[in-house]
């Protein structure tokens, strides 16, 4: 088994956590299987639903008579998330913990406050950040415990906000996930009967189209999933470390100046930390700029173009166009340096 353990802080990462579980169960539910698990007077008759290898990389599936964890292939009990749920606020996580997805989780894989960090990352990382980082490693700890072979962690929260990206950069540091420094990239298929020939020819296209370093040529991973999504019969997502993300770091550390020449709102992270950190973190951010600036002028690229060929709407897989031209392109910060690239 290759199990994942999401965790997901603040409103937003609560928020979009109650969509991805709610999707994952009811994507679960379409590809389910059946079989018969005996039980009835004769020992046999009873149909029910397969707790499948697949399923056990999101959920467990517990026999709640016995609370014991059942392997797959067993018949489904009680689905519990492989999730952690935080925030310093209680309101979305009551909400989540009353709604339809409450059996998914049990009060135990929640840790809450009731105030939040008011939008200030300095009340998020460094007071609640003291204050829970050890509750967070235990809880980290007993979701990770029953997996056979934990593969990552799956971390949603906002860039906004205090709880998600204060907190959520501290938590970053429990999970000990930031060792990736390469470009790369990364395309994962689904849908039923993709050739994998297919997959392989239009990403040798899509390298040759792309900028890569010199040392990261083979820098591509593929994903091939065979079970499409609920409402598409395929689909395709790439997530890309790339330069192209300066364009986002460029314009904030020039909002970040025209604040910080004034002092604004300083005053709101110096009762919790010391100024430097202002100092640091831009220090932290011009070199992050100019790093992924070297890696795309001083020749330690090679390819044609530079841009992602894939936003250009370039790829297709076999006849099917799957790279669409982007009006709806969406980066999500998954921390690490790693940006997702979504299309939709
Ligand atoms: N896409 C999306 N963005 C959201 C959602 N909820 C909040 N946001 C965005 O998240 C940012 C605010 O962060 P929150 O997640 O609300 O803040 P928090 O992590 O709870 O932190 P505090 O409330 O300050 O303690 C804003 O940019 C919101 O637009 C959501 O459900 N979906
Ligand atoms: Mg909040």
């Amino acid at each position: 088994m290759r199990e994942i353990v999401t965790i997901q802080v603040g409103q937003c990462g609560n928020q979009i956590g109650r969509s991805f579980w709610s999707r994952a169960l009811h994507e679960h539910a379409a590809n389910s299987h059946y079989a018969d698990f005996g039980g009835g007077e004769g020992g046999e008759g009873r149909t029910g639903a397969v707790f499948s290898e697949s399923m056990s990389t999101f959920f467990r599936n517990v026999d709640m008579t016995t609370k014991g964890e059942m392997a797959p292939g067993s018949e489904i009990r009680d689905l519990k998330a492989r999730a952690c749920l935080i925030d310093m606020e209680d309101g979305v996580l009551s909400e989540t913990m009353r709604g339809p997805l409450k059996d998914l989780f049990t009060s135990a894989q929640v840790m809450s406050d009731v105030s939040g960090a008011g939008n200030n990352w300095a009340h998020g990382f460094y007071e609640y950040g003291n204050q829970y980082g050890d509750q967070f490693l235990e809880l980290v700890r007993s979701q990770a415990e029953p997996c056979d072979s934990l593969q990552s962690f799956f971390l949603m929260h906002s860039l906004g906000g205090g709880t998600g990206s204060g907190l959520g950069t501290k938590l970053l540091e429990g999970c000990n996930i930031r060792n990736s420094s390469v470009l790369a990239c990364g395309v994962f298929v689904r849908g039923k009967g993709i050739p994998i020939s297919d997959v392989n020819s239009n990403v040798a296209r899509l390298q040759s189209e792309l900028r890569m370093p010199r040392w990261n040529r083979e820098g591509f991973k593929i994903g091939l999933c065979e079970v499409p999504g609920l409402d598409h019969q395929s689909s395709i997502m790439s997530l890309c470390n790339s330069e192209i993300i300066n364009s986002v770091f460029v314009p904030l550390s020039e909002r970040f100046y025209k604040l910080y020449r004034r002092k604004a709102n300083v005053h709101h992270y110096t009762q919790f930390c010391d100024g430097g950190i202002f100092d640091e973190a831009i220090g932290n951010l011009e070199n992050l700029i100019e790093e992924y600036k070297a890696v795309g002028g001083r020749g330690e690229v090679e390819g044609r173009g530079g841009e992602i060929a894939a936003a250009r709407g370039r790829a297709h897989l076999g006849r099917q166009r799957v790279f669409k031209q982007a009006e709806g392109v969406g980066v999500l910060d998954l921390g690490c340096g790693m940006y997702c690239v979504i299309y939709v």
